[in-house]
């Protein structure tokens, strides 16, 4: 009897992992006024290989991926990422200065102290719902406790 349980919990684990992705510390700088494009940044990870494929949220009609780029001339500009591969394990982190999660035409300015939905959608895992904190106009990331 106890063989078979653990026969069947053993099955059942990795299946309930497989399609997970993790999403953390989502948040966003404060903007100061709506319409300037808002910026959000969020840590992904993920035990199998993925892809992020679309991003929504009701706080802007249109949320992307951006990356950025320096030209040859040392100037950098933001490029738009379709898809962003997620290798199985690893951890990438959008934060200020690289990969960020662009808002154009936000519904309202993003106000500090405030928060708003997000859905990040996955080849695999789906969609997944994460609330993003709205932090200070110059924060560069969560606060960590003291
Ligand atoms: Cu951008």
């Amino acid at each position: 009897m106890r063989n078979i349980a653990f026969a069947a919990l053993c099955v059942a684990l990795p299946t309930i992992a497989a399609a997970e992705v993790t999403v953390s510390e989502p948040w966003a700088r404060a903007s100061i006024l709506a319409n300037r494009p808002g910026a959000a940044y969020l840590t992904l990870r993920s035990d199998v290989a993925d892809r992020l494929v679309a991003i929504e949220t009701p706080a802007a009609a249109t949320a992307m991926l951006h990356g950025s780029e320096t030209d040859a001339n040392g100037v950098s500009r933001m490029i738009h990422i379709e898809a962003l591969d997620i290798a199985p394990g690893a951890s990438l982190t959008l934060a200020p200065g690289g990969m960020h999660l662009m808002l154009m035409g936000l519904a309202d300015k993003l106000e500090e102290g405030s928060s708003f939905p997000l859905t990040l959608t996955f080849e695999t895992a789906g969609d997944i719902t994460v609330e993003v904190q709205v932090l200070g106009i110059a924060a560069t990331g969560p606060e960590r406790a003291e």
